[in-house]
């Protein structure tokens, strides 16, 4: 198979909601020594996304989303097993706390995200969902984190974002840390609004502004 035509399976394997292809399939792409970070995102995170358009056209249902998302997971078991062996001595892009607000209990965008900077060598505490805002903080002073990385699903639940701002202004630690928010009904212009650091709608691109917020910081 080319790499096209893995790529392409990974997707399939997505869309079809079929964890054995997607590990059989991870498995080759680890045979034929593809990057196994183009593998989730060229090749699983496209499926993903069009799980998720399909969702909002109605053509499919959250028990499909949550198969789809099964098979990530599994394939992406696969693709890291041989990254964790490679990288065991390379240093950490950087210490990230990931949640799902306080109040919300959709996590499969998060996991994605978690995954992603998992794979691009962050160093990566994940607190689960509906995490209240002041566990948010408390951890992430106690992990000394980098950054706080948020996800919100519902319109009722974004504020909990602003929320944990305020509570880190309020401590005097808001430039201790970069705080990025996404998820679904999350945007730039309400993370400008609460002050915010980074906003991507994908988690691939979160990765690449994270390096980007993370370089700047450094060189401050
Ligand atoms: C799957 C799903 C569920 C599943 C969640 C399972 C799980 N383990 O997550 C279940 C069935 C449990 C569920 C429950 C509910 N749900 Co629901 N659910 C969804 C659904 C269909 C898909 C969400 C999803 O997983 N999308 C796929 C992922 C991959 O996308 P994503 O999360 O947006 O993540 C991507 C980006 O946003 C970004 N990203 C995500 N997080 C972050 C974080 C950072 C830092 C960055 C940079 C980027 C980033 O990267 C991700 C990957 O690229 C949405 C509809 C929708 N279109 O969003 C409704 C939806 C979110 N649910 C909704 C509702 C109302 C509920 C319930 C209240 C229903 C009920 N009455 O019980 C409960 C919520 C209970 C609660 N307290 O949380 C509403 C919310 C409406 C609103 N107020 O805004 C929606 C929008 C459906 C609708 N149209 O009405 N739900």
């Amino acid at each position: 198979m080319s790499k096209e035509e893995i790529l392409e399976k990974l997707k399939q394997s997505i869309t079809e909601m079929d964890s054995d292809l997607a590990v059989e399939v991870a498995n080759v792409a680890l045979e034929a020594e593809i990057d196994p970070l183009e593998c989730i995102s060229e090749g699983l995170s496209v499926g993903m996304k069009e799980m998720s358009d399909l969702f909002d056209e109605g053509e499919a249902f959250v028990p499909e989303l949550l198969m789809a998302s099964e098979a990530f997971e599994s394939a992406v078991k696969v693709l890291t097993s041989k990254m964790s062996i490679e990288e065991k001595n390379s240093t950490s892009n950087g210490t990230v706390v990931i949640h799902t607000v306080q109040g919300d209990i959709h996590d499969i965008g998060k996991n994605i995200v978690k995954t992603m900077f998992i794979a691009n060598n962050f160093t990566v505490y994940d607190l689960g969902r509906d995490v209240p805002i002041e566990t948010v903080v408390e951890k992430a002073k106690e992990y000394k984190a980098d950054f706080i990385l948020g996800s919100a699903l519902m319109t009722t639940t974004m504020p909990a974002q602003r929320d944990i701002i305020n509570l880190l202004k309020e401590e005097g630690i808001r430039d201790d840390f970069i705080v990025m928010y996404g998820g679904a009904p999350v945007s730039k212009e309400w993370c400008d609004s609460i002050g915010a650091d980074g906003y991507t709608d994908t988690a691939t691109e979160a990765v690449a502004m994270a390096k980007e917020l993370i370089l700047k910081k450094r060189s401050a």
